[in-house]
Formats: structure tokens, sequence, C-alpha cells
């Protein structure tokens, strides 16, 4: 079964960025503090590391029952048996992820456009992370959005729409008008000496919102 997701605080990891000793540690933090779905996302690792670690993050987020997804990979989604993977637009279609993976496990996919969206929505994408909204330091290659396309996207596609890029507590009001359903973020929870304190006051910041 896919489980029913709470997309309104979604963490994606970054041990760049992270202020504690390992992964775990952060990501039991962050979910301490509210976070309701993990994203693992490694960039400059083997694929070895980053089965180890999806392993070790994977008995965390087990453990508070919060979904797990893993960035690009879906051998190591399989492999760990993961909750689903997050593709962005160089990554595998999501049809052929779907077609790997089956109706069970949740595939997301990053859109920019309003004609992205659509497309993957209809190749049936359960969710979208669309960004960047604010301007990220965290990614080089993003693609900037404004609130106003973001709401036209929440508007044309019938799945969750979470909202990434540079979003810190003091811009998380500006995104009130698009109607979203989540916010995703990195250096603004992982990035933070207290990282439960941060995702605390990210959700609420959400929920004011
Ligand atoms: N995709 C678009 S912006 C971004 C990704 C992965 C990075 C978001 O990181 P931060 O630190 O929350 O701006
Ligand atoms: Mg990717």
């Amino acid at each position: 079964m896919k489980p029913e997701v709470d997309y309104s605080l979604y963490l994606c990891t970054d041990r760049d960025l992270m202020t504690t000793e390992t992964i775990e540690e952060s990501v039991e933090l962050a979910i301490k503090g509210g976070v309701t779905v993990v994203q693992l996302r490694e960039k400059n690792c083997t694929s070895r590391e980053f089965y180890e670690v999806a392993i070790a993050v994977k008995c965390i987020t087990d453990a508070y029952e919060v979904p797990l997804i893993i960035n690009d990979r879906i051998d190591i989604a399989l492999a760990v048996k993961a909750d689903g993977v997050h593709l962005g637009q160089k990554d595998i279609p999501v049809q052929a992820a779907r077609d790997l993976l089956g109706q069970d496990k949740i595939v997301g996919a990053t859109a920019n456009t309003v004609e992205s969206a659509v497309a993957a929505w209809k190749s049936g994408a359960d969710y979208l992370g669309v960004g960047d909204v604010f301007g990220t330091t965290t990614k080089n290659d993003t693609k900037p959005v404004t609130v106003e396309e973001l709401k036209e996207i929440r508007q044309r596609v019938q799945i969750p729409v979470v909202a990434i890029g540079g979003i810190k507590q003091s811009n998380v009001h500006l995104l009130k008008p698009a109607g979203i359903d989540g916010i995703a973020v990195i250096s603004a929870i992982i990035g933070q000496k207290d990282v439960r304190g941060a995702a605390e006051a990210m959700l609420s910041s959400f929920r004011e919102a």
C-alpha cells in the first residue's frame, strides 16, 4: 500500500550543510521538530555509501513512521525498501520509474514550469516539488518559479504540490496565496545549530500561513 503522506514539512538532507555528526541525528531531531516526510539526498558519495546511509536513515524514519523518499536513485529506493523516489527533470522519467517501482511506491517529480508540472502529473507522479521559489544557495542549477506560477501549478494539477528553494521562517508567509500542500527545506533546517527548533519553527510558520 502506498502510504498516505502529509507533505507539510518535507526535509531534504544535505551532508555538506549538516551540523550534527551524522545524517541520522539530524533526521531524528528534524522529525522530533515536526518534519512530516524525509528525502535522502546524497550527491557526492558512492553507491555503497548511499545504500548504507539509506539503511541507517530508514531505521529512524520507520521508528517515527515518517515516509522516506530517496533522491534520484530507484535502485537504492528498492534495495532499502524506501517509500519512494524523487526525480528531477534530468533523472529517469516518471513513467519509467513507475514501471519499475509499481503502484505502491511514491514517485515525486521536480517541476519549474506549468507545462512540466502538468506533464509530470499526467505521467503518474504522486506529488510535485516546485521551485526555486526564493533563490537558493544550496543548489546551483535551479530555475526561478514565482509565487504566481506556483499558484497556477497548484490549480492545474490534482496531486500535492510542495514548494522548494530558499524557504526560511521569514518568507514562508509569502507562499500563502499559492495554496500549496507543503514546503521542502534543506538549509533552514539541516544547516541550523538547533535542528529540532528550526523544524518546529518552520512547521508553525507554514501552518500559520
Ligand atoms: N531544488 C530546487 S531548490 C533546491 C532543490 C533541491 C535546494 C533547496 O535548498 P534550500 O537550502 O532549502 O534553499
Ligand atoms: Mg535528481
